[in-house]
């Protein structure tokens, strides 16, 4: 595979841009490799400077639901551009998009934009704090909430990929105040509040996990946290931010019929454009500035462009049927690249139209178990993928995404990939 100006532009890159990238998972450091410098996409596929094609499961890690460059979503960006890009002050828009929201997600009286998924979970941690008069967060080893101080603590995704899961420059005062538990282990979230008995202002979760490869609640998992946190009087934050509008119109709180206090989302509702949220009980929201005490702010919060993106792409989602049409796809793909694999040690999970394969044998639950994934076989996979056409994440720790503009064609190419790949694994 030709990849001569992604290489070109490569060493150009690193001579300005850290590692050359400007997220660290993009850099491909740990499947090795040059990553290809995007040009184009259009639908399922993403295409490089070099002119190669792939299928993409990427999606942008998630936004991308209707593939890339809808033209639905397209033409309303052209049109809202024609009308200025920001403008600082109240539109018509935002409060459609707070419409939408609120009535998708039950657990949302009310919701404030912001431009990142980031920026939500900063948001959401800050009002529990200001509103329960508490300091100290619970979150999950392996979930990862964005590059928020309080939450680069044991965290997935690039964390997790880079084996750097506690980041260099947070304050030891600030991290004392994450407790950690066990993803999967409600007896560790119960030993810190017995511990920390009416100190603990949140708790926050993926409900889905989706930073460490992809992890399903189990049974009772997030109902247990519901309990225990309003039995103490702490908050409960979903971070919807992958699951949001992904499984299912209510997201991950709707499937698994949980009520949170506080849900963030990013994503999806920016359809492929900046944009975060973050929304709950309106009696929390309340203590929002300029109601109350917590402030918040943006210069884009709520831009027009980003927003007309995102509601575009959820008037869509909306249609009857689009969520059985991922479901399907998801099971099909799954099913095949099973069958494909057939022999290797690997546990596939798959909810909906997201998806990750662990190269283990052990049942993946958690943090710990996760890790016992064999990373070099997953980089053998991903890089055999990227030459056979097939666009996957470049981290074990990472999850998938099938969006509806992929085909039955492009599932079955990716199996026949898969199965000519894994021969030589
Ligand atoms: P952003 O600030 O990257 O928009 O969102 C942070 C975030 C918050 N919560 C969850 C559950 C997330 O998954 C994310 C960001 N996801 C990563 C990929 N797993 C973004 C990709 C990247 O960091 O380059």
């Amino acid at each position: 595979m030709k990849l001569d100006t992604s290489i070109a532009l490569m060493e150009k890159a690193k001579k300005m841009i850290p590692a050359g990238v400007n997220s660290p998972v993009r850099a491909y450091l740990s499947v090795g490799g040059n990553p290809p410098f995007i040009k184009e996409a259009q639908g399922a596929k993403i295409t490089d400077v070099d002119g190669n094609t792939y299928i993409d499961y990427v999606a942008s890690w998630g936004p991308m639901i209707l593939g890339h460059a809808h033209p639905k979503v397209v033409e309303a960006i052209k049109a809202a551009a024609e009308r200025g890009t920001s403008y600082g002050a109240p539109t018509p828009l935002e409060v459609e998009m707070a419409e939408e929201i609120v009535a998708a997600v039950p657990s949302m009286d009310w919701v404030r934009m912001v431009s990142s998924g980031t920026e939500a979970t900063m948001s959401a941690l800050r009002l529990a704090r200001g509103f329960t008069g508490r300091t100290k967060i619970v979150k999950f080893e392996g979930c990862y909430h964005g590059h928020v101080d309080s939450l680069l603590v044991k965290a997935g995704s690039g964390g997790m990929t880079f084996g750097t899961p506690d980041s260099a420059g947070i304050p030891e005062g600030l991290a004392r105040e994450t407790l950690i538990a066990t993803y999967n282990g409600l007896a560790s979230v119960e030993a810190l509040f017995s511990r920390h008995p009416g100190e603990i202002a949140a708790v926050i979760v993926e409900p889905i996990a989706g930073n460490m490869g992809m992890i399903p609640p189990r049974e009772g998992f997030l109902e247990g946290l519901r309990e225990i946190t309003r039995k103490d009087g702490a908050l409960l934050i979903f971070d919807e931010v992958i699951t949001g509008f992904r499984v299912g119109f209510s997201g991950a709180q709707g499937r698994f019929g949980i009520d949170p206090d506080m849900t963030c989302l990013g994503k999806i509702i920016g359809g492929g454009l900046p944009v975060g949220a973050f929304g709950g009980k309106a009696e929390i929201m309340e203590a929002i500035a300029p109601l109350g005490p917590v402030y918040q702010a943006g210069t884009l919060s709520g831009n027009p462009l980003a927003v007309t993106a995102g509601l575009t792409t959820l008037r869509i989602l909306k249609k009857e049927g689009i969520y059985e049409q991922l479901e399907e796809m998801g099971a099909y793909l799954a099913k095949g690249v099973g069958e494909a694999g057939a022999g290797i040690p690997v546990q596939s999970h798959r909810i909906g139209s997201m998806f990750c394969n662990f190269f283990t044998e052990t049942p993946v639950v958690d943090y710990a178990t996760a890790k016992t994934s064999d990373t070099e076989r997953f980089a053998r996979f991903f890089s055999g993928l990227l030459s056979e056409g097939i666009y996957i994440a470049p981290s074990q720790f990472e999850t998938g995404f099938v969006s509806t503009a992929h085909t039955r064609e492009d599932l079955d190419r990716t199996i026949e990939a898969v199965a000519r790949v894994a021969k030589s694994l």
